[in-house]
């Protein structure tokens, strides 16, 4: 699924990020534990050059606490940066990524050292920049960024945090990606057809938590492919059409309304390794999209 992300939109969060990184001694890049490859910003990584990352799994309580360690681990091996998995339900880790942010930057030791909050919509940045503060600082929520001054707030611990958070764009070329941001409800309601999403999110589940679809629709033998997937739950909920044909549409939504609110438990749709053969074959796909053909014609 291709997202729409508009060219000028782009650009201005790039250059609010160039603007604000030379006044940032750490960037805390906030992504979701369900999808750390899909809500990360590609372009972030190059932005930020050598400054220090602070990569923050947010909603770890969504997520599958083994393949959030495995991420953990993953991240803390990449050059200049260090994760750390958090969740609201656990106040006190948050409030010490001040000092691990601290620690990655022993040459300002007796300095002050300012942070800021980064990530694409809906990762949670805001939420973690007001608990980070102390108090709400930053709205919540689906509310659209509002560009100000960022202001300097100190937040104990000799840290300082800039007060809006740099909003970036999703991974707009790896259509897997769109999908995942869809069905945990990341991109907006309007530019999701249900069917569509649905067919993707029975593909996951079916590959990596098989055992939770049988529990949650009670169905003993899961079939081969998604649409009979679709189908079965549909008519395990009743979402019968006319000539008792399953309302695929409403089945779909069914699933995706359950995954995203957690009724299929905890859960992360990628890992480490998925994530090196999704980014080898968006490459290649990349790069036949960006081939130009010849102006004249062979002859
Ligand atoms: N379950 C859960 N939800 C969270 C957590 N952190 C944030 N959220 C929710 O995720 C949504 C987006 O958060 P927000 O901070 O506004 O994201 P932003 O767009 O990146 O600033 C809100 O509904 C938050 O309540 C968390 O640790 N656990
Ligand atoms: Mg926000």
């Amino acid at each position: 699924m291709a997202i729409q992300w508009f060219p000028g939109h782009m650009h201005k969060a790039r250059l609010e990020m160039q603007a604000a990184l030379p006044k940032v001694d750490v960037l805390i890049e906030v992504l979701d534990a369900r999808i750390p490859y899909s809500s990360e910003n590609p372009m972030l990584e190059e932005l930020r050059g050598t400054t220090p990352c602070l990569k923050v799994l947010a909603k770890s309580d969504l997520a599958d606490e083994t393949r959030t360690t495995e991420w953990v681990e993953f991240l803390n091996q990449l050059e200049n940066v260090r994760a750390r998995a958090v969740t609201t339900e656990d106040i006190p880790t948050i409030r010490r990524l001040k000092n691990t942010a601290a620690r990655m930057v022993p040459h300002r030791e007796g300095r002050t050292v300012t942070v800021m909050v980064a990530g694409i919509p809906n990762v949670g940045k805001s939420t973690l920049i007001n608990v980070l503060a102390g108090r709400k600082i930053a709205k919540t929520g689906n509310t659209p960024a509002v560009t100000k001054q960022q202001q300097r707030v100190p937040i104990g611990d000799s840290v300082t945090l800039l007060d809006t958070p740099g909003v970036m764009w999703p991974n707009v070329e790896n259509h897997n990606s769109g999908y995942r941001l869809a069905i945990l409800g990341s991109i907006k309601e309007t530019a999701m057809d249900y069917a569509d999403i649905g067919f993707f999110a029975a593909k996951c589940m079916t590959q990596d938590f098989p055992e939770r679809i049988k529990e949650r629709y009670q169905i003993n033998e899961l079939p081969e492919s998604e649409l009979e997937l679709i189908e079965a739950i549909g008519r395990k909920r009743g979402c019968l059409g006319k000539s008792n044909t399953v309302d695929l549409d409403r089945a779909s939504r069914i699933l995706v309304t359950e995954l995203r609110s957690g009724g299929l438990g905890r859960l992360t749709l990628e890992t480490p390794d998925s994530m090196k053969h999704e980014k080898t074959r968006t490459a290649i796909a990349v790069s036949y999209t960006h081939l130009t053909l010849p102006t004249t014609p062979y002859v």
